[in-house]
């Protein structure tokens, strides 16, 4: 790991600190409005749940300009805690808020992570959890859910669980959880949550990987960590959390850039751990802790009609990246399917009275996915899609990077099609659909694993 990484005013910290037995990492770029209880959340749940231990919370901010940082200094301090909960802890939980260091020039989630892995491997620590600064649902126990079974279960990462609106968490439901759960044989469901608990040897590990691309430095981080954890061999378990609440996003609208870097980085690790996966059949379920929770995620409002118009519109841009990328078949089925969005979409908007502007409807989720309910992306060709990309990223032309952005306008083609099947479900009953489609993975396995070989083979003959 290089030294140089830690400024001058971190390892000053550091040297303050000494060392700690739990930490509560907070990435943040421009949280003010949410960061202050995210912070009183997590040093209750450390006084409360962790009295005898040495805990510490460090913030990790990208220098907002909102004042992120100052929330987190002038949020009522532990005292308040002890106060509120009678507890006596033994040590003085410490609180340090920092603005993180720029990896070669690039910010982001994963670079405040680096910061924060850094800050944890120096202070020793053997839990280490992180939350996002943007959740509206984090109690205090959810630091010991996501801690708890590191410290007594000898778990070395725990992924959240929790329920979410049918329509959000779209790129985990699409790509991350049925891929990492085929590949890997690991049924997480949700490896990119933004919730984690990490063990000290696991943080190590991470530190030593030293893997920070650009990607990784930006909301690739999630994914990397789960895959890391998974290829590195590691104790993975699972935590309870309920409900996710947060800064909610449109899949149409605001996933673009992320769905990039999260699949770019998938795709580029499925390349690295081959080994780990080439010879894995089927999945298994991972151990889940905590409690159980019935809860009801308040509903996420979905420009369908945009995913439809976007999916087209790719079409017409994107046909050679597609036909360099997917297999023949496919992109046949794929373009069939997006010439059928672009009627079905031009049909409901002359029925819902939208003009040109498909972005700012005030037409409802429910009344747009009616009026193009005809729509269907068959799972089975969707896994083929994602298996495509996973051979085609191997050698990637031009780049991996305008590989999947060409896989963008599909990905919200499916995602339209899931909102238009659901539309009408229960959250559970959709969770019914994404385990089909995680299914479908598993089964089609055998058509990446086949082209995987062929690849090698052809690679090693010529
Ligand atoms: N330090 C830092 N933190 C960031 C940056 N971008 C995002 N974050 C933090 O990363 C966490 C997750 O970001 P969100 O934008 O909420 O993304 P998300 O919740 O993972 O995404 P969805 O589930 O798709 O909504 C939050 O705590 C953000 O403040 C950044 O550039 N720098
Ligand atoms: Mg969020």
């Amino acid at each position: 790991m290089p030294d140089t990484v830690l400024s001058p005013a971190v390892r000053d910290e550091i040297a303050r600190l000494g060392k700690a037995d739990i930490m509560v990492g907070i990435p943040s770029f421009k949280n003010a409005a949410t960061i202050g209880y995210v912070v009183r959340a997590a040093q209750a749940g450390l006084v409360q749940y962790f009295p005898d231990l040495h805990p510490v919370v460090v913030n990790s901010d990208a220098g907002s300009p909102d004042g992120t940082s100052r929330v987190v200094i002038e949020t009522e301090p532990p005292d308040y805690v002890e106060k509120i909960l009678l507890v006596r802890p033994t040590n003085r939980l410490e609180r340090v808020s920092l603005t993180y260091p720029e990896i070669d020039g690039v910010g982001g989630k994963g670079a405040a992570l680096r910061t924060i892995f850094e800050i944890a491997a120096a202070l020793e620590v053997e839990a280490l959890v992180v939350v996002d600064s943007d959740l509206r649902s984090i109690v205090p126990e959810w630091i010991e859910l996501l801690a708890g079974p590191i410290l007594k279960g000898g778990y070395d990462f725990t992924a959240p669980l929790y329920s979410r609106y049918k329509f959000d968490g779209t790129i985990t439901n699409t790509v991350t959880y049925p891929l990492t759960r085929a590949l890997y044989g690991h049924r997480i469901r949700q490896p990119i949550g933004g919730d984690f608990g990490v063990s000290g040897d696991l943080i190590r590990h991470y530190l030593a990987l030293d893997d920070w691309t650009e990607d990784v430095s930006k909301f690739g981080i999630d994914i990397w960590m789960t895959t890391s954890a998974l290829a590195g061999g590691f104790a993975v378990c699972q935590t309870r959390l309920g409900a996710k609440v947060h800064d909610p996003k449109d899949p149409g609208a605001d996933l673009g850039p992320m769905f990039r870097q999260v699949v770019g980085t998938i795709l580029r690790l499925a390349e690295r751990y081959d080994e780990r996966w080439l010879d894995i059949r089927g999945s298994h379920d991972v151990p889940a802790y905590g409690f159980e929770r019935i809860i009801d995620p308040p509903p996420l409002e979905v420009n369908t009609l945009r995913l439809l118009s976007e999916f087209h519109a790719g079409s017409l841009t994107l046909v050679d990246a597609w036909r360099s990328m997917l297999s023949p078949e496919s992109v046949e089925t794929v373009l069939e399917l997006a010439a059928e969005a672009g009627h079905l979409g031009d049909h409901a908007r002359a029925k819902l009275g939208i003009g040109g502007d498909v972005a700012s409807t005030s037409a409802t989720t429910l009344e747009m996915a009616d009026a193009v309910s005809e729509f269907y992306f068959p799972d089975d060709l969707w896994a083929r899609v994602v298996y495509d990309l996973v051979l085609a990223a191997r050698d990637p032309k031009p780049s991996l990077e305008t590989m999947v952005a060409a896989l963008v306008p599909i990905y919200f083609g499916r995602v339209g099609s899931f909102v238009i099947e659901n539309r009408n479900v229960t959250t559970d009953q959709a969770e019914e659909r994404v385990e089909r489609q995680a299914r479908e993975f598993e089964l089609l396995k055998p058509y990446l694993v086949d082209r995987w070989r062929t690849q090698d083979a052809e690679a090693s003959g010529a």
